[in-house]
């Protein structure tokens, strides 16, 4: 590969930020918290010092500024591992490609990524409105499936590709979390898990309105192999910081217990909850 990008590959927009984040270099900090939903940038940003950058396009949404002190980013990906495939690669390009040569940077920079979300449990143990960091991910999306060079699994990735009957979902992969150093942040979390991360919320995740699930025990057949809770970002957010060298770590507010049939009883409190408990450890 050349290391110059065409136009067509590294898309600007006029004012030379990229195309979809509609973000330039210096928007950014190296801290960023990633989450889904665009209302919950501001519920984070209100708590700092001061927010310098509001920009945002479509459903991503910046905030930059400082706490305590510290320059801190905070920016919504949406819903889906398709939409991260945007936020990590544009992100990457802001700090690790010269936009205006559109040439590769010599000098590596890694970002600190915090994704702060929400997530059902598939454990009837693990009790609604508690944080849970993730250990090890899986994903059944099929994003990762579209990149060279990704390998990398541990003894869960391998048992579970082993015993997970459902053949038919061919977009599948699994692999752990690097994220040992990241995890550093969120020692005292009540709960550590194996996440799933899913490219919907109803059928796969096993949810019926007026339609069928493909099968009625998922739910058990994935807390069987070790799986506690699920959400839609997670797999990629690891896959593509562990390819681009950025780091990683995913905590969320579990606020639906599926096997229970239990969700958050005040969700807009237990979301208070979830931005102060992260915002106290990722900020000294
Ligand atoms: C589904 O309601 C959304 O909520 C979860 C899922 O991952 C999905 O994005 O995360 P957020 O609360 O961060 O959006
Ligand atoms: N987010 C999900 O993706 N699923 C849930 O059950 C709750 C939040």
């Amino acid at each position: 590969m050349l290391n110059k990008l065409a136009a067509s590959e590294l898309v600007l927009n006029d004012d030379g930020s990229v195309y979809h984040l509609n973000l330039l270099p210096e928007d950014i900090a190296d801290k960023i918290i990633l989450v889904g939903d665009p209302d919950r940038v501001a519920k984070v940003s209100k708590y700092f010092d001061k927010v310098e950058i509001k920009k945002n396009k479509r459903e991503f949404y910046t905030h930059t500024g400082t706490l305590r002190g510290e320059r801190i980013t905070v920016m919504s990906t949406g819903i889906g591992t398709e939409n991260i495939d945007i936020v990590m690669n544009e992100l990457d390009a802001l700090v690790n490609i010269d936009l205006k040569n559109k040439e590769f940077k010599t000098e590596h920079k890694a970002l600190e990524l915090f994704r702060m979300g929400t997530c059902g449990s598939v454990n009837p143990d693990v009790q609604v409105d508690n944080m849970l960091v993730t250990q090890n991910v899986v994903g059944l999306d099929g994003l990762m499936h579209f990149y060279q060079d990704y390998s990398f699994e541990n003894e869960f990735s391998k048992n579970f590709m082993e015993k997970f009957p459902y053949a038919k979902i061919k977009p599948m992969l699994y692999f752990s979390d690097w994220a040992e150093e990241m995890g550093e942040y969120y020692k005292d979390a009540k709960y550590h898990g194996n996440t799933a991360t899913f490219p919907g919320f109803y059928a796969p995740q096993g949810r019926e309105l007026r339609l069928k699930a493909f099968d009625d025990k998922f739910l058990e057949t994935l807390n069987d192999l070790g799986v506690t809770n699920f959400e839609m970002e997670t797999s990629a957010i690891y896959a593509l910081s562990k390819l681009l060298g950025h780091k990683a770590i995913t905590v969320n507010n579990v606020i639906a217990n599926r096997r229970r049939g239990e969700f958050s009883a005040d969700h807009h409190a237990s979301e208070k909850n979830l931005i102060d408990w992260v915002l106290d450890r990722i900020i000294k």
